[in-house]
């Protein structure tokens, strides 16, 4: 087909942690697919595509005004603006964007041939078929974790399923299990009685009737699970072309249309390889008064260089977001506390950063891979529990020191391991250098990932 023809939507999901790594990928579709591509976002989520819009002004942008919905604050658009709470309201919200979708296309001189959208987004599924056209479901979370969650929305009705503490799906390879309590927040969130519930389980299981799937994982990582996926879904309609954020990245690790240089990166220039650790927990967890108070004196006992992430989605109270007062002068020889957006893979790419103590999410969990920086992970909620286990489980390149979103860890015993993370070779820390290698392999030419992405522009 000609370029006019092969014209794609995007349809990111509004959450960092979602969007960046399809930008990602619609980044590489634009400079290697021959694609004309359209990106839907709504108003306040469009100031997130700049980087890539400056990279690519041949990509469209539609945008539509989000709608409203009872259960979500006017004004909010974005997971970033409320917290990952609010992820059920905007789910709900966006759905109602079918009828204004239709009419675009209805009235476009070439419209669309296929949809890619986040798997958030699962009704596009019934979108794509009333349009006649595939879509694609984009998952930035492991291949065990969308088994896990498939399962979960399958048997969630039943008897077994509400009442056991644990859960195992022996229908996955490797028979895990998990406590419900470490489960995706949605699954635990269920309400049987509520409507707008049964619709999200109708969504989640929509996108395994998707034409295929793109999942920001590869071979190395995660194979048993993404072989099981090809199995289900059938062969052909899986690929796994991660990590996304190397495939657009140069060779000194930046990415342009993640970020742009920062005052971390220059500090860290000043520190001999292997000396910081660098402490963030994603875009959407704010940490309690009492979980800060914990970090901040585990990193002043470890007596090691950090940088440390502050996310402030609300004001915590007037205490300099919650930071105890006196930390930052205590330790600035040795230490930043930076309450922003910093490039994080960027930073997880500088030969200085030598273990990352991270929550566990799935970009976190890819991005500490590709760059061979070991983890000390602190699961919290979400798919963080299935990723840790994935990390520390079946990789060995992680070791767990504190579990929960409510959990305060232990601040002299967690220095201790922040130190000894550091200063020493662990069996975590090589593995991790040995999959980095994988990681760089696969989205090499002739890489498993590459293969996948070549695989899945021809089809
Ligand atoms: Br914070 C932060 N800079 O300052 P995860 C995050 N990121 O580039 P989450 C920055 O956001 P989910 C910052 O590199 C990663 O790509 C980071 O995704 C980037 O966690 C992304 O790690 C964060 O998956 O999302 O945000 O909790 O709930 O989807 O796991």
């Amino acid at each position: 087909p000609s370029a006019t023809t092969r014209h794609l939507l995007v349809f990111p999901y509004p959450a960092q942690g979602h969007m960046l790594p399809l930008l990602d990928l619609t980044n590489h579709l634009a400079s290697h697919g021959g694609f004309t591509i359209t990106i839907l976002v709504t108003p306040k989520t469009l100031p997130l595509l700049h980087p890539l819009l400056q990279t690519h002004p041949s990509i469209q942008t539609l945008v539509l005004p989000f709608p409203s919905h009872p259960k979500l604050p006017v004004g909010v658009e974005h997971v970033s603006h409320i917290g990952n709470h609010g992820n059920f309201a905007i789910v709900a919200a966006l759905r109602q964007l079918h009828d204004p979708i239709v009419d675009w296309f209805n009235s476009h001189p070439s419209p669309p041939v296929a949809i890619i959208s986040d798997f958030f987004l699962g009704w596009t599924q019934r979108l794509a078929d009333h349009l006649q056209i595939p879509r694609v479901a984009f998952y930035a979370v492991s291949s065990l974790l969308i088994h896990v969650m498939n399962s979960c929305w399958v048997h969630i009705k039943t008897d077994h399923f509400s009442s056991s503490p644990v859960i195992e799906f022996s229908e996955i390879p490797k028979s895990p299990s998990f406590k419900k309590e470490q489960l995706p927040s949605l699954v635990k969130q269920y309400q049987d009685s509520d409507p707008d519930w049964n619709l999200l389980r109708d969504d989640v299981l929509a996108n395994t009737s998707s034409w295929a799937c793109v999942v920001d994982t590869f071979e190395n990582l995660d194979l048993e699970y993404l072989d099981h996926l090809r199995k289900l879904w059938g062969e052909g309609r899986v690929f796994g072309v991660g990590p996304v954020h190397l495939i657009g990245a140069t060779k000194d690790g930046r990415n342009p249309i993640r970020e742009s240089s920062s005052e971390i990166l220059t500090w860290l220039d000043k520190c001999p390889d292997d000396s910081v650790v660098y402490v963030c927990f994603g875009s959407q967890k704010q940490l309690s008064r009492q979980q800060l108070e914990a970090l901040a004196s585990a990193l002043e006992k470890s007596g090691t260089r950090f940088v440390w992430v502050v996310k402030t989605i609300h004001q915590t109270d007037g205490r300099s977001n919650g930071i105890p007062v006196g930390f930052e002068d205590r330790v600035s020889d040795r230490g930043i506390v930076v309450k922003g957006w910093v490039p994080q893979t960027a930073i997880l790419h500088h030969r200085a950063v030598g273990g990352f103590l991270s929550h566990c999410g799935w970009n976190s969990v890819v991005e500490s891979i590709a760059n061979g920086v070991m983890v000390l992970g602190w699961p919290m909620e979400a798919d963080q529990f299935i990723n840790a286990r994935l990390l520390v489980e079946d990789l060995g390149v992680a070791v767990r020191v504190c579990e929960g979103a409510n959990s305060v860890p232990e601040s002299e015993e967690l220095g201790k391991i922040i130190a000894e993370s550091l200063s020493r070779d662990s069996s975590e820390k090589m593995k991790a250098k040995a999959l980095k290698r994988k990681a760089v392999e696969a989205v090499r030419p002739n890489g498993s990932s590459w293969k996948d992405m070549q695989a899945f522009i021809d089809k």
